[in-house]
């Protein structure tokens, strides 16, 4: 076709060995990420003026990752979110995982895919480079029935458009709900913090929290409330609301967002009108938590800044763990031999 092919997937040794992969596209965007919790360290994309700069919240230090409490990046599984209590049933047994959260399980616990080592095969296509990631998770290991073969596919594009792709089969019924935990900010390199971000979410329904952030069995109509983003608004409205739901969680969202048709599509727009940045969220997810880091740990050292509330969003698109007592929607189970695909594509432009 005569395309001049300049897409490169290059890889390093970092702290502990871990690998360092590098996407890079002929328009010069840069997505980077550690086969460490397949942790996206860096995402450089384009602002109006054509500069590049960081759209993601990462350490300035690599090592810094190896405690990583607000999960920078990471790959989250099995289960994403909060399992109340830290036990779910299937098929009349109960299964009782890590209270790695007051009573409760966060994020996989100690075993979760955001620290483990995921095995790396970098590819090529003709208008792709992309590194596919598997691991294991062994049946018996943390409370979880069954072995679960999971791949998680990282695809950059010469659109500019990034995809993770989300593979799994376990061998028994089991839960599984995966998900990719980076806090954006498309100000480039932490120039602002998120409350300028414009968001629009295809959503007319969200889920009320209590205050340990666990799913109260009531789902609300965001018509009419902070919550409502069908329109479009900005996350300052939400940060600054007296809504109840914004004050729970500590002034801000930390919701799950049920998409009115979780068919693939795009779901989400994010503009940031300073920079001209934005970025489209295309998911056959059926749904997301959108946590606008309201308790981000203050004083971290990242690549362009110091971290505090509200300097990033995280999108995190996934099935809940709130459908373990909630039958009215889209569960995390995943039955013996079922395979799991899910797939969510974060696409930048410019205003
Ligand atoms: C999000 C939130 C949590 C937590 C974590 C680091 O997924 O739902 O509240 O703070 O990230």
């Amino acid at each position: 076709m005569g395309i001049l092919k300049k897409m490169t997937c290059t890889q390093e040794s970092t702290y502990n060995g871990w690998q360092q992969f590098t996407l890079e596209n002929d328009q010069g965007m840069v997505v980077q990420f550690l086969d460490y919790g397949g942790i996206i360290t860096s995402i450089q994309v384009p602002d109006r003026n054509g500069k590049l700069e960081n759209v993601v919240l990462g350490f300035e230090q690599v090592s810094d990752y190896s405690h990583n409490t607000n999960y920078l990046g990471a790959l989250v599984g099995p289960v994403a979110g909060r399992i109340a209590q830290a036990a779910f049933e299937i098929n009349g047994q109960t299964y009782s995982l890590e209270k790695n959260e007051a009573n409760h399980h966060l994020h996989g616990g100690s075993n979760g895919f955001h620290q483990v080592i995921w095995q790396a095969a970098p590819f090529e296509t003709a208008q792709t480079v992309g590194v596919r990631l598997t691991h294991r998770h062994p049946a018996g290991l943390d409370g979880h029935p069954g072995n679960l073969d999971v791949a998680v596919t990282y695809t950059l594009d010469q659109n500019n458009a990034f995809t993770i792709t989300y593979e799994a089969v376990s061998d028994q019924d089991t839960v599984v709900a995966l998900t990719n935990h980076s806090y954006f900010n498309l100000s480039g390199n932490l120039q602002d913090t998120v409350h300028q971000h414009q968001v629009t979410i295809n959503s007319e329904k969200f889920i009320e929290l209590d205050a340990d952030l666990i799913p109260t069995g009531q789902v609300l109509p965001v018509a009419g409330t902070p919550f409502d983003f069908q329109q479009g608004h900005y996350l300052a409205d939400g940060i600054a609301a007296a809504h109840e739901q914004n004050v729970t969680v500590g002034n801000g969202y930390d919701h799950y967002f049920l998409f009115r048709d979780p068919a693939f599509q795009a779901q989400v727009l994010v503009t940031e009108k300073q920079s001209g940045r934005t970025m489209t969220i295309e998911t056959n997810q059926p749904g997301m938590v959108m946590y606008t880091a309201n308790a981000l740990t203050e004083g971290m050292p990242l690549a362009g800044g110091t971290s505090k509330n509200y300097l990033g969003v995280c999108f995190e698109t996934q099935a809940s763990p709130a459908s373990l007592e909630l039958d009215t929607i889209p569960s995390v189970k995943l039955a013996a031999g079922e395979r799991y695909e899910k797939k969510t594509v974060f696409t930048f432009g410019n205003l």
